[in-house]
């Protein structure tokens, strides 16, 4: 495996975006690089992951349209614990239209995202318009954009030659998008950040597609930055323990991909 920058270094770098370089100090202090994944359907529960987990992960991850009972408390409560735990959020709302479009979608309807989310994700299919409209809403509030280079879905259709035009693409729009979701370290600029979801302690997958790497082979053999998890932590009888497993597996990939 290569040899590597440390996430504090790479903070410091002079390219690094803002919200990567607050993020990779995070990481860096609290010695974490788990992404909670809290995909759950009700706000309390949403809330009692944020208190448990907040001291073990670098990021909390939302899909805050599956909440059934969403009220923007629940956004306010979660942005106060951000602080107290010193994590950012993530809001998986992957954005994938024209620019006129995901600007409002960012901005404004019921959710709001864009004034409680640091990091969002979007989709390259549209191209950059996508970008444009999204960066116009979030850069301004010095939030940052993941670009979705690779899924972790079997049969995914972003294969290579897409790939490559996404690292592209997130690479010529770094003053808003600061790292990519992808299985791999797939680009070269040491400011950026990959994340990778479907991680699991066992390989395999869930019967609708996903399928699931270790956090060792991801961040260890892959050179990826974060893993996200959500069913490996919350399908577990006691989350706090399954996170520190995790925030303990994905370190531990880390130290030994440092020491090369
Ligand atoms: O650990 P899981 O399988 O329970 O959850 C994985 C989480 C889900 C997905 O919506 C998300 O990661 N995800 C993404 C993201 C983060 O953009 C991309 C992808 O390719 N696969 C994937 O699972 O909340």
């Amino acid at each position: 495996s290569p040899k590597m920058l440390s996430y504090g270094a790479r903070a410091g770098l002079p390219d690094t975006h803002s919200l990567a370089s607050q993020l990779l100090k995070i990481m860096e202090e609290k010695k974490t690089n788990l992404c909670v994944s809290a995909d759950v359907t009700s706000s309390v529960e949403l809330l009692e992951i944020a208190v448990m987990l907040g001291p073990l992960i670098c990021v909390l991850k939302t899909h805050v349209d599956i909440l059934e009972d969403f009220t923007s408390d629940v956004v306010s409560k979660l942005k106060e614990l951000a602080i107290k735990h010193n994590f950012l959020i993530f809001e998986d709302r992957k954005f994938a239209d024209i620019g006129n479009t995901v600007k409002h979608q960012y901005k404004g309807g019921l959710y709001q995202i864009s004034s409680w989310a640091h990091i969002i994700n979007a989709q390259a299919l549209p191209g950059p318009g996508v970008l444009q409209g999204l960066c116009a809403v979030g850069r301004p509030l010095g939030h940052g954009c993941l670009l979705i280079a690779q899924m972790s879905s079997q049969g995914s259709l972003a294969t290579e030659d897409y790939t490559q035009a996404v690292v592209k693409m997130a690479e010529d729009y770094s003053d808003f998008v600061f790292g990519l979701i992808s299985g791999s370290k797939i680009s070269e600029k040491p400011g950026f950040v990959h994340m990778t979801p479907g991680v699991q302690m066992q390989t395999g997958g869930d019967g609708l597609g996903q399928q699931y790497s270790t956090p060792e082979d991801v961040i260890c053999c892959k050179g990826s930055d974060i893993i996200i998890v959500g069913r490996g932590i919350l399908a577990s009888p006691d989350r706090l323990k399954a996170a520190e497993e995790y925030r303990k597996a994905g370190w531990e990939a880390y130290l030994k991909r440092l020491a090369g």
